[in-house]
């Protein structure tokens, strides 16, 4: 690799997102870009894990509709690896606000309201985010290393 450092952060694909049938479209869009996809479950998140993922709106007026939105159908958990990959992935996830998300990314592309936002990712301005939500999703040997058949052609 030229520059920056490979690192993986978590991604997920939210109940509406799901819902939606938007799963295959949001990992075309990280596939498409080079990122590689190094885990992967669907599940139904529990009340705990939710407050856990969540814990740092606790206390807020929406904490309440969040959790309960998000344990409200199944979610597809990804970890996602490559070169500069937390902030690269916030950057095509735009805005939190689909209303403010600039067109081209995700929620931008394929979202309208706020408590409704189709997609979650490690936040890169927040030191350990990604190891921190990999490891409440993750165990390590559920995750995969390997190389894409195309990395040589990926990064210089
Ligand atoms: P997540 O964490 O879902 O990737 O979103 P962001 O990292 O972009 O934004 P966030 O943590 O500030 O918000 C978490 C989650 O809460 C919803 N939300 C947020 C909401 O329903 N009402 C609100 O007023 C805010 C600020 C949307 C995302």
């Amino acid at each position: 690799m030229s520059d920056g450092e490979s690192e993986r952060t978590f991604v997920m694909v939210k109940p509406d997102g799901v819902n939606r049938g938007l799963v295959g479209t949001v990992i075309s869009r990280f596939e498409d870009r080079g990122l590689k996809l190094v885990g992967a479950k669907f599940i139904q998140m529990e009340d705990d894990l939710a407050q856990e993922h969540y814990g740092e709106h606790e206390g807020k007026p929406f904490f309440d509709g969040l959790v309960e939105f998000i344990t409200s159908g199944p979610v597809m958990a990804m970890v996602w690896e490559g070169q500069d990959a937390t902030r690269q992935v916030r950057r095509m996830m735009g805005a939190t606000d689909p209303a403010e998300s600039a067109p081209g990314t995700i929620r931008g592309d394929l979202g309208l309201d706020l408590g409704r936002n189709v997609i979650h990712g490690s936040d890169h301005e927040d030191p350990g985010a990604n190891e921190r939500e990999i490891n409440l999703f993750f165990d390590e040997t559920e995750l995969v290393d390997w190389n894409r058949a195309d990395e040589d052609w990926l990064y210089e």
